[in-house]
């Protein structure tokens, strides 16, 4: 018998939980700039999160999936993709959206019901949120087999979660970016949870990143939690995509250190131990270590910036508030070219009894 295949899947990781380099860092990293970046928007993101899910508890805002512990990802994606490269994401990247160029009232208008927020002039080519699970993945198949048939220089990136990994969709876009090599970088915010389904039950497999193997592709693990290791990852994959070098898939290790979404408990299914011992490993504090150990950062800045984070995100929320409803014919509107009788007569009756003003935010 001969071995006719063999892989390794490496894992890296350059901060420790305590904020301490673990091998020579790159040489970006060896000034301030882009770290301390990195580290304002995770705290804008942090703030902003904590602030929506105040607005849902009294009920200004829909059901909301909260970033918490995901900052990392989409802060470094937000910085490292090119704004003409496609970004096809799940519900979970409002940061990486904004930072793209979502406005924060667009944002936030889409988790308070109104779809118009999903389709904001300020997303460019980039796809609106999926909800159903890791469907986008081959949407970006689609969209990185354009840009290959076109020769252009341009990555699709998509994400999706560990339990989207389970997902036909997913194996079959990892399948057709292997085959045709697309320009398409595959993301997994591997939080250990689907819902209520932890990793461990998710797949039998050791890793998720050993996926990309049967299709072909490069698959590598990295910690989620540390800027650095993302960066590094991220930007390889992202300049293989445009070279014409081919697809990669990105295992991030993270954790949700919120329940799925505002209308879940996840105290009934999960133990407080290991929460605890999450919020250990979460991106912001290593990185605020870190950079308070360089003379990068202290706290002079730190409560500069939280007071303008405050008033950004005021901002953004004043803007929200203030929008008039959608207009209640918007449910059929866009429906049909041409509308059946039926529904002019129920179009007419829907107009007549809408509440002036609406009652959007109440
Ligand atoms: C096709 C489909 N099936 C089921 C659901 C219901 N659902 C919403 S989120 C979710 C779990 C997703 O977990 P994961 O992929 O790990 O992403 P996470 O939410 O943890 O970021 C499920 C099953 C859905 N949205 N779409
Ligand atoms: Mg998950």
């Amino acid at each position: 018998m001969e071995t006719v295949f063999t892989t390794n899947i490496s894992y890296s990781g350059y901060l420790s939980e305590a904020g301490l380099p673990l091998q020579p860092l790159p040489e970006w990293a060896h000034t301030a700039d882009t770290l301390v970046r990195y580290y304002r928007n995770m705290v804008l993101a942090r703030q902003l999160d904590n602030k929506i899910i105040a607005l849902q508890r009294t009920g200004q805002i829909g059901t909301y999936a909260s970033q918490l512990g995901a900052e990392a990802i989409d802060i470094v994606l937000g910085d490292l993709m090119n704004s003409s490269d496609v970004l096809v994401p799940y519900y979970r990247n409002h940061a990486l959206q904004m930072l793209r160029g979502l406005p924060m009232a667009d944002m936030l208008s889409y988790w308070g019901g109104d779809e118009r927020g999903n389709a904001s002039v300020g997303m460019g080519e980039d796809f609106p949120n999926a909800v159903p699970i890791a469907t986008q993945a081959l949407h970006a198949a689609g969209v990185a087999t354009a840009f290959k048939i076109r020769g252009e220089k341009r990555a699709a990136v998509t994400i999706c979660g560990d339990g989207g990994t389970s997902k036909g969709d997913f194996m079959e876009a990892l399948n057709v970016a292997g085959a045709w090599q697309l320009p398409v970088v595959f993301i997994i915010n591997n939080n250990q949870w689907a819902i209520s389904v932890p990793r461990s039950l998710q797949c039998g497999a050791p890793t998720l990143a050993q996926k990309a193997v049967a299709a072909g592709i490069q698959g590598e693990q990295v910690d989620g939690n540390d800027v650095i290791a993302l960066h590094e990852s991220i930007s390889d994959a992202l300049h293989r995509a445009r070279e014409g070098k081919g697809p990669t898939l990105i295992e991030a290790i993270s954790y949700r250190l919120s329940d799925h979404t505002t209308a879940d408990d996840a105290t009934r299914y999960r133990s407080n131990e290991e929460l605890k011992a999450a919020w250990e490993r979460e991106p912001i504090k290593r990185l605020q270590t870190f950079l308070h150990s360089r003379g990068w950062w202290d706290e002079v800045q730190e409560t500069a910036w939280q007071n303008e984070v405050g008033q950004i995100i005021q901002q953004g929320l004043t803007e929200y508030l203030q929008r008039p409803p959608q207009p209640a014919s918007d449910l059929i509107d866009f429906l049909y070219e041409k509308l059946p009788d039926a529904l002019k007569e129920q179009r007419e009756r829907l107009l007549r009894n809408a509440q002036p003003g609406g009652n959007h935010h109440e």
